[in-house]
């Protein structure tokens, strides 16, 4: 757990803005259970990196596979709960101006209770057909297991396509609203907390130094140093379920 001249800092800060951004990356639902993107996955995946099989060829090239992995990470976001870092940010954006910018596919921020969620790289359950794109509500997700199943993707009753995750692969473009409306709010907001990402993946990474250039705090929220880390005002080394909460929720007789 950080100490606690660095969590009063940051309390601080909080306090004094007019306007807040969370980026969050994997290691927000890490302590929900869900395998961070570069962590190696369990069991039998752990033979495949995420970044080979989140990517339009792997999806041309074997699209049962690919679908497979996506089910098994439905299965898997289904089983888990939102956390008290979900939960603690959730609460905050109720008495202040909080967004919160994703770079994960989850919806465990919007099941923790959060409203204004922007999804940089698409949304896990929102598939669609690859052919002509329109979304498909419903697809059957068995029971989460480690097996690698290859799994033929559901096709599209309009049209016949393959149904597609309606995630953002590695080379595809950035859905435009979203990410439009998350570059404006970094260039706007006085303080960005930066949690549970490596700063790898751009553009999603380039919005806090776009944010610091506009003069926002940065605080980096992450038990590993990172690409960020430099760019932070503070470095929070820690996990977002255990510090998120000390930030908004607990009064500073709390800090501990
Ligand atoms: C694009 C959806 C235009 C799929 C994902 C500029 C420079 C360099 C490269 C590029 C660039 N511009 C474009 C690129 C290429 C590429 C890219 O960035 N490559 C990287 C790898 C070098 N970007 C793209 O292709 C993007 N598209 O730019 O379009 C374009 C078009 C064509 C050609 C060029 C450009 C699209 C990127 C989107 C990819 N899709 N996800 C899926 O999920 O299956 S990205 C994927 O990585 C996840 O969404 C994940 O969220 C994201 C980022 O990873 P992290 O969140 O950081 O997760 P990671 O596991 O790495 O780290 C976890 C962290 O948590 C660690 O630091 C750990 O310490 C910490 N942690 C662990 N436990 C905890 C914790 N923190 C807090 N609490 C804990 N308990
Ligand atoms: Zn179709």
């Amino acid at each position: 757990m950080p100490d606690t001249a660095l969590l009063d800092q940051t309390r601080s800060l909080i306090r004094q803005a007019r306007s807040i951004v969370v980026l969050s990356g994997a290691g927000m639902s890490a302590e929900s259970g869900i395998a961070t993107f570069r962590q190696a996955s369990t069991g039998l995946w752990s033979r495949y990196s995420p970044q080979d099989l989140a990517t339009p060829e792997a999806w041309r090239n074997d699209p049962a596979l690919v679908w497979g992995w996506y089910l098994w990470r439905m299965a898997a976001v289904r089983a888990a709960q939102p956390n008290a870092g979900h939960l603690a940010l959730a609460k905050a954006a109720e008495n202040r101006p909080l967004v919160v910018v994703t770079q994960n596919v989850d919806d465990l921020h919007e099941r923790a209770g959060s409203r204004e969620v922007l999804h940089l790289h698409g949304e896990l359950f929102a598939h669609r057909c690859f052919a002509c794109a329109r979304r498909c509500s419903e697809v059957p997700i068995p029971a989460v297991d480690d097996e690698p199943a290859h799994v033929d993707p559901p096709r599209c009753t309009h049209c016949g396509g393959r149904i597609r995750p309606g995630v953002v692969w590695f080379g595809e473009n950035l859905p435009e609203a979203p990410f439009r409306a998350a570059v404006e709010a970094s260039q706007s907001c006085d303080l960005m907390l930066v949690v549970g990402t490596a700063g790898v993946v751009h553009p999603a990474a380039a919005l806090p130094s776009l944010a610091r250039q506009h003069g926002a705090s940065i605080v980096e929220i992450n038990p590993q140093q990172t690409e960020l880390s430099t760019l932070a005002d503070v470095c929070l080394r820690g996990g977002a379920a255990q510090v998120l909460p000390k930030l908004f929720d607990a009064s500073p007789e709390q800090l501990g």
